[in-house]
């Protein structure tokens, strides 16, 4: 018998052939947790805390055996027995304890400090519900309660937690820990802060609950619609909640380690992601001076040396601005802090917009960690230069040391060889397993695309993949899609900057020849998978068109050789596995300037999709890397957007009565076939805020959009040609590893050995 069995069997308490999958998996859990646990390394003096309210990790299991060296020999364990390892893997719920992009960076990046055996834990809180789950009824999409701890589940309660003061109530939390297993590398933590009281039996009616009964409700849900004042205010009390614990925790690490406190900055430094964590710098003076008797000016010193603060969006409403109110109501022993903090700001410099208190008594998140913190960077080189030269420019003027640029990165290990063992198997075997530690030897693999039975592997593991995703939906979903079709899928947030309402009225042009007699070469299946939040109304909507669309395509006898549209639901990070290696063409459509990077299209590209995309974000990255010839660029330029933008001269009806296709596709949306299986009201609505609004300038980029987009489909019918571009986009996808962004952030911003 193995060890590995024996482990196992000693978990289990009975031969592995008795038990059934659920007893296996809590076994493996069990088993992986204490081997994980053997690799922590706890000596370090200066250690990391990456504070985020979001940690969207996934499912657990394969990702930390395959980390931690053990996939294989369990896989075979288990199958000596006659069990299934993707049965067992199918038993755990995913902890989707993130919206999108910032959560899953977090996640990417605690992999990556373990892998590269750094001390850094994160720091969040333990959602009971993460992401709501998402399904679609009447063409419209229906929220629910995502249970994702009611089976067993990772977390390890350590007994530990602090008095955490709110509303002027004291509140008492309780840390519960998940492992955090670098790939051949050291085991972290992720530190998860809850609260006893928390009632899961206050949910009621799909996703509401009482927004105001803080004891029964903080940790309950991950992004509590924040449309009305008791969701805001719970935000501050959620975020509060964070940064307190982890304050106390930092403190607490540090002084078992020797600091005397005035020389915190020694022990720890703090990755601020986002603002939700920015009340982690008051607190931490508050702390210092009314707790370790260490005076005021010394206290913000010391703070300002270990908090470094990461902009993930240049969206205004996405830039946290507390009402001052609520801070006095919630956290009044932060109000008096932050108001000296704003007077130091007010007597150096006489320019308003860098104050942190406005003239409408808000608290600009923002402005507190570039005063107060030692660095601030953006996640791409694009949306770096629009902070330091339009949004952050009067900041930059002050601290242009301060500002500095780490382009995002993904894992490889849960984005290729977790997700697609087929393509890095391949790669390994011409290249050895290197990369998966040192992306850039990816490069070497670049010599082999002149063979033309490497070409053809390529499109044979994508066959391969798009034959799984096919069987998948139909398991899950009982959806039906053609293998041989071109797979062009945009899986993200939905969002108006996103332009899913691009795709759409591409979607719809295309469904309009066709009925019109022009048939395509070869069919596409076009698939959308993307979440609204609750509240955004227009995102709902755009869904909603994309659904009846959906409906009317899908049972088109004339069209269905040609086009299916799918709007999948509830994705997450499982979906994402599945979706990502199967796609040819990844749509990262974003009006340029808008969406500081993606990470999505760096997973497609990794996976040996086509890029259609547009210069924004961490595209520009990728065309820069690929070149002209292996990605579809089209659209406008940030300049020019940010022109438009400041003189406000974007009339989207102009383009409308220009461009005699695009009038047709629009005019679609409120036509016959479309109210016959939707919404007059809510397609209405979608129909004039393009035509009176589009504020993310859909129009002027149709054109240019259509004309690349049926390009790409031209392009993928030479298919040793196309195989040789994924092969591009595979081997130069090395830089966009979430371990080069780590070390570049350990060189120069943690500095921790
Ligand atoms: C703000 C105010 C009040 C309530 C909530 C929020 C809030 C919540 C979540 C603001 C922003 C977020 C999430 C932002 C996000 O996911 N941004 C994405 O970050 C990725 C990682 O850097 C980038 O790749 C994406 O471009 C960016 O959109």
């Amino acid at each position: 018998m193995s060890d590995v069995t024996g482990r196992i069997e000693a978990e289990l308490g009975k031969p592995i052939a008795q038990a059934d999958n659920k007893e296996l998996y809590r076994a493996l859990l069990g088993f992986t947790n204490k081997a994980a646990g053997e690799k922590t390394e706890h000596d370090t003096k200066k250690k990391l805390y990456y504070i985020s309210a979001e940690f969207l990790i996934g499912k657990l299991l394969s990702n930390n055996l395959i980390n931690l060296g053990l996939y294989e020999e369990v896989k075979e364990a288990l199958s000596q027995s006659g069990k299934n390892m993707a049965e067992i893997e199918e038993i755990e719920t995913e902890p989707s304890l993130g919206n999108g992009g910032l959560g899953r960076l977090a996640a990417c990046f605690v992999d990556s400090i373990a892998t590269l055996g750094l001390p850094g834990d994160g720091v969040g809180l333990n959602y009971h519900f993460g992401l709501f789950k998402q399904s679609f009824k009447d063409n419209v999409q229906v929220e629910t309660p995502d249970e994702w701890r009611s089976g067993d589940n990772w977390l390890i309660d350590t007994n530990k937690g602090y008095d955490v003061v709110m509303g002027g109530k004291t509140y008492h939390s309780r840390m519960y820990d998940l492992r955090v297993t670098g790939y051949e590398g050291v085991t972290n933590a992720l530190h998860l802060f809850d609260m006893d009281t928390v009632d899961e039996s206050i949910v009621k009616d799909g996703i509401s609950f009482d927004k105001t009964d803080i004891a029964k409700n903080l940790t309950l849900f991950l992004y509590p619609d924040d449309s009305d004042d008791d969701g805001r205010k719970l935000r501050v009390y959620q975020q509060y909640f964070m940064v307190s614990n982890a304050a106390h925790l930092i403190i607490d690490e540090a002084k078992a380690k020797g600091s005397k406190l005035n020389d915190l900055y020694d022990y720890a430094v703090i990755q601020i992601n986002d603002t939700h964590p920015t009340m982690v710098i008051p607190e931490l003076i508050r702390i210092l001076r009314d707790e370790e008797g260490i005076d005021f000016d010394a206290a913000v010193e010391i703070v300002s040396k270990c908090c470094a603060y990461t902009n993930h969006t240049i969206l205004a409403e996405a830039l946290e601005k507390w009402p001052i109110k609520y801070l006095k109501e919630i956290v009044p022993q932060l109000v008096p802090i932050i108001e000296i903090l704003d007077d130091r700001v007010r007597r150096k410099y006489s320019d308003e917009s860098v104050a942190i208190i406005d003239s409408e008594d808000r608290v600009h998140m923002a402005h507190i960690d570039i005063h107060y913190g030692f660095s601030v960077n953006g996640v791409a080189a694009l949306h770096t230069d629009i902070l330091k030269n339009t949004e952050l420019k009067n900041f930059y003027d002050l601290y242009p040391e301060k500002f500095n640029n780490k382009t995002n990165g993904i894992t490889f290990r849960r984005w290729l060889l977790a997700c697609n063992p087929e393509l890095s198997d391949f790669i390994i075997s011409k290249i050895g397993k290197d990369f998966l530690k040192h992306s850039d030897k990816l490069a070497d693999f670049e010599k082999y695309l002149g063979d033309g039975a490497v070409l053809d592997k390529l499109l044979e593991i994508k066959a391969g993949k798009k034959r799984e995703l096919c069987e998948y939906l139909k398991e899950t979903r009982g959806i039906e899609i053609d293998p041989e079709s071109i797979f062009d899928i945009q899986s993200k947030r939905l969002h108006e900057y996103k332009r899913q309402q691009l795709n759409l009225l591409w979607c719809i042009k295309r469904y309009q020849q066709i009925k019109a007699g022009m048939k395509p070469q070869r069919k596409v299946t076009v698939m959308f998978a993307s979440k609204a939040a609750p509240a955004y109304i227009i995102a709902k909507d755009i869904i909603h068109a994309i659904l009846c669309l959906q409906e009317i395509v899908n049972n088109d006898p004339d069209v269905k050789d040609y086009l299916q549209i799918l709007m999948i639901d509830n994705y997450n990070v499982t979906l994402a596995e599945k979706l990502i290696p199967a796609c040819d063409i990844s749509e990262q459509i974003s009006l340029a300037s808008k969406e500081a990077s993606g990470t999505g299209n760096m997973k497609y590209m990794l996976n040996g999709a086509l890029t259609l995309g547009t210069e924004d974000g961490a595209n520009v990255e990728i065309h820069e890397r690929v070149g002209d010839g292996n990605i579809y660029i089209f659209g406008m330029r940030s300049p020019e957007v940010i022109k438009k933008y400041a003189n406000a001269s974007y009339v989207s009806r102009d383009y409308y009565d220009k461009d005699e296709i695009l009038k047709k596709a629009v005019d679609f949306l409120i036509g016959d076939e479309m109210v016959k299986v939707g919404n007059e009201k809510q397609l209405k609505r979608l129909y004039d805020e393009l035509l009176k609004k589009d504020w993310f300038m859909t129009f002027p980029d149709f054109q240019a959009y259509s004309g690349t987009r049926e390009m790409a489909y031209s392009e993928y019918e030479n298919r040793k040609g196309w195989a040789k571009k994924m092969g591009i986009n595979i081997v130069r996808a090395g830089f966009f590893s979430s371990d080069r962004t780590i070390e570049e952030y350990n060189r120069d911003i943690w500095k921790l050995k």
